[in-house]
């Protein structure tokens, strides 16, 4: 039985129920009432006649007596009267009273014997009646009995009449809530209940997730049954991967086997990143606090691995809530829901972070590494604080590795170059690998930095250093050859110092094209996203390039923008049709040359707006702020192409993403040869950025390609970025970590006693 069909019986019998129960008192209520009424009301007739009658009866005046009762026997519903002597004889009495003429009643036999009023119900021949017994005294006592009758029946038929009238109301009410409650029903739970029911079978079918969400009571189920849901897709997302992998007998890394493969390799040893930057940072907002990801490369990289081992990330705590939302040991488990991992969180004060971070790391090493023209800074007082802020991460670093034996250890970026040597100092057992995401310079190049010995004896703490590409490691090799006692391995890319190995090996990384592929591409027609992105951005055009950068000096954005120039002076029936937006994000801008930039590439993007606009249109749209994955995934997928023109870059992410997004194998990347990727998506149109012309030409090329060569291109690029994606670049790095055998057993710490 349904269960509406159970909830209205049980409502139906329930109200009846209690209506009928109501119904009763009152009716037995109203009953009584009029009992007593005509009790009252025979009472007060009963009295003033027996005045009349007492000396009657006294005197024998049988006559008069009679008469006396015969004058009253039409008094309302007086059915007869009667009086008695004495001992108990009748002595007149009303016609048609022939039945109690016969038999005294009771009530006349009390009042007689005990002197006392008596009223009474009674069943008579003639129907029900009530009864007065008004005892009538001389000076010795009782000397005779009045008795009254009253008819009653209209007591009966009156109830009779209230019930009727009490069930028709009982069988109304019962209609009208049980009519009230299964609507109310109805709208407050059928109707969500078959929401989610929909909801669920669109789910079973493969259909996306619905947005809009049962709300009210039904939110904690729905909050409970979206998680679920998300699960089930990422796992059936999973096997149509997996199912596709086998079909095509290609051996893609997927979340999943990474999982796999981590457990498997790691067989229960813990996993620890490093990084100066924290993946999930909680922030004040007005709602509350609220957890934001920075826009960031080596988050975009690190933040799946560390989800599919359920890790511990140690990083800067920069969040103005992040304190707050932290234990007593400063931990916090991320991301909101559900947690997988842990975050680990290191303070520093002002001065470290600008010694450290906006000193020495990107001052002196960032340009140092990065041949763009910039020159490092080397002050005493920033390698000091980097000295100082290493040793601080390698602490916290130890304190959360203490527990395990031989843990394996991530270490990310230019930023804790020193930090390898620290760890293994104190904890020779872990396995430690130091990425670098950034490019390596020739030794000439690196040479200039007064602490590259540190540096250098720093990072060959590690087992495993890696680069994105093979050049950076043959610089990194060739550095160390010419910096510091000791062999350089060619045959297997190792330096052999003191007796530790340390391998150099190429990671190129990547993105992970599942969500990319996924998130990418709302059904609908291309041209018409574009038209209305642009519209909303408020220009018209045809065309549309896109590029996505922090600003960064490295990053060629004003070269992008001259480029851009002149390919609208070369080919004019452009102008008017082609516009470039250029998602830029403020970044690092306590450094003076950082800050300048910001104005540098507004004031390029303006002036050469300036020399082409019209009413509707201008050439570069410029978006100077953070973007979230969300609002950069539009952007790609409407594009006919996208501009990567740094002037050096480890690898560049950004082409990655932008080929990623391209499920529907339409747009071209123009690709600066300087950068990393460069190296894998031979199928980019290769420029050098700081040939104007060549950018110019590339965009010409990119907009006028055949529509078969662009997609030729796409596809080749979209197999590279699926096969090497970073699930293969975890893979590798913690796989090539693993296979280090750990040096020696952690230091045993001495027995108190033997101390003694
Ligand atoms: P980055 O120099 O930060 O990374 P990149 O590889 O391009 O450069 O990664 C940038 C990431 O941030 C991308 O995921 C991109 O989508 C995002 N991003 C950039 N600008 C953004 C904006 N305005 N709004 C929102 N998101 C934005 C460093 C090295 C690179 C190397 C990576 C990873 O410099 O060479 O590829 O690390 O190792």
């Amino acid at each position: 039985m349904r269960l509406t069909s159970r909830l209205s019986i049980a409502l139906i019998l329930s109200v009846a129920l209690v209506s009928m129960g109501i119904a009763y008192y009152q009716t037995r209520a109203q009953t009584e009432s009029m009992r007593r009424d005509l009790e009252r009301q025979s009472l007060m007739l009963g009295e003033s006649l027996a005045r009349a009658a007492e000396p009657l009866v006294v005197d024998g005046s049988n006559d008069r007596l009679q008469r006396l009762v015969e004058r009253f026997k039409d008094h309302e519903s007086v059915a007869g009267i009667a009086a008695y002597d004495g001992a108990g004889k009748l002595l007149a009495v009303t016609p048609g009273l022939a039945a109690i003429a016969n038999r005294t009643p009771k009530a006349v036999n009390e009042a007689l014997r005990n002197g006392w009023v008596r009223t009474a119900f009674l069943e008579s021949p003639a129907g029900p009646r009530h009864i007065v017994a008004l005892p009538l005294y001389d000076d010795d006592g009782v000397a005779g009995v009045l008795a009254i009758l009253h008819d009653a029946s209209y007591i009966e038929s009156r109830t009779a009449a209230l019930w009727r009238r009490a069930l028709v109301g009982v069988a109304v009410q019962t209609v009208i809530i049980v009519a009230i409650t299964l609507l109310a029903v109805r709208l407050s739970v059928r109707r969500p209940i078959l929401h989610m029911a929909q909801w669920l079978r669109d789910l079973r079918a493969g259909k996306a997730l619905p947005s809009a969400k049962p709300a009210g009571e039904f939110e904690p189920l729905a909050h409970e049954v979206t998680q679920l849901a998300s699960s089930l897709s990422e796992a059936r997302a999973a096997a149509q991967q997996e199912a596709r992998l086998r079909y095509s007998a290609e051996s893609t890394w997927t979340m999943d086997r990474l999982r796999l493969f981590v457990e498997e390799r790691l067989g229960g040893t813990r996993l620890f990143a490093v990084s100066n930057r924290e993946p999930y940072e909680h922030r004040r907002a007005s709602g509350g606090i609220q957890m934001v990801t920075p826009a960031s490369g080596l988050v975009t990289a690190l933040e799946p691995v560390l989800r599919s081992c359920d890790g511990t990330w140690v990083a800067q705590g920069t969040g103005d809530a992040d304190r707050e939302t932290v234990d007593e040991f400063d931990r916090v488990r991320v991301p909101a829901e559900p947690p997988q991992y842990t975050l680990r969180r290191v303070w520093l004060s002002r001065e470290e972070e600008r010694g450290f971070y906006y000193g020495f790391a990107n001052e002196g090493i960032w340009p140092l590494c990065h041949i763009a023209h910039t020159r490092p800074i080397f002050r005493a007082e920033d390698w000091q604080a980097y000295r100082e802020v290493n040793r601080k991460f390698a602490e916290a670093l130890l304190d959360e590795i203490a527990p395990d034996a031989s843990p394996v250890v991530l270490v990310q970026d230019y930023h804790f170059a020193l930090l390898p040597a620290m760890i293994k100092e104190q904890r020779p057992d872990a396995r430690v690998a130091i990425f670098w995401h950034i490019p390596w310079p020739n030794p000439e190049a690196f040479g200039i930095c007064p602490w590259q010995r540190e540096l250098l004896e720093g990072l060959l703490g590690a087992d495993v250093a890696g680069f994105h590409i093979q050049a950076h490691c043959n610089n990194f090799l060739e550095t160390v050859d010419r910096a510091l006692e000791s062999r350089i391995e060619w045959e297997r890319f190792a330096v052999n110092r003191a007796g530790h190995l340390t391998l150099v090996r190429p990671f190129a990384i990547s993105v992970s094209t599942d969500c990319a592929e996924s998130a990418a591409r709302p059904a609908g027609l291309p041209h018409l996203e574009r038209a209305s992105l642009l519209a909303r951005l408020g220009v018209r055009a045809t065309y549309m390039g896109v590029g996505v950068d922090r600003i960064d000096y490295t990053k060629g954005i004003p070269e992008r923008f001259r480029g851009i120039e002149a390919f609208l002076e070369n080919c004019p029936s452009y102008r008017g049709r082609f516009t470039f937006v250029q998602v830029a994000s403020p970044s690092r801008t306590l450094i003076a040359r950082y800050h300048d930039l910001i104005h540098e590439v507004e004031n390029e993007a303006e002036r050469i707006n300036r020399r082409f606009q019209t009413a509707n249109w201008r050439p570069i749209v410029l978006l100077t702020r953070q973007h979230s994955h969300q609002e950069i995934l539009p952007l790609y997928c409407a594009a006919d192409l996208c501009m990567v023109t740094s002037l050096h870059d480890g690898m560049n992410l950004v082409a990655k993403e932008f080929v990623a997004a391209r499920d529907d194998e339409q747009g071209a990347l123009i690709l600066s040869r300087f950068a990393g990727a460069s190296y894998e998506l031979p199928d980019a149109l290769m420029v050098n950025p700081y040939d104007t012309g060549e950018l110019a030409n590339a965009i010409r090329r990119a907009l006028e390609m055949p529509a078969r060569e662009r997609t030729e291109r796409m596809r080749r690029m979209r197999a590279v970025v699926r096969e090497r994606n970073i699930y293969r670049w975890a893979a590798n790095l913690i796989g090539e970590l693993c296979a280090v055998r750990p040096q020696s057993e952690p230091p045993l710490l001495q027995d108190p006693a033997e101390v003694a």
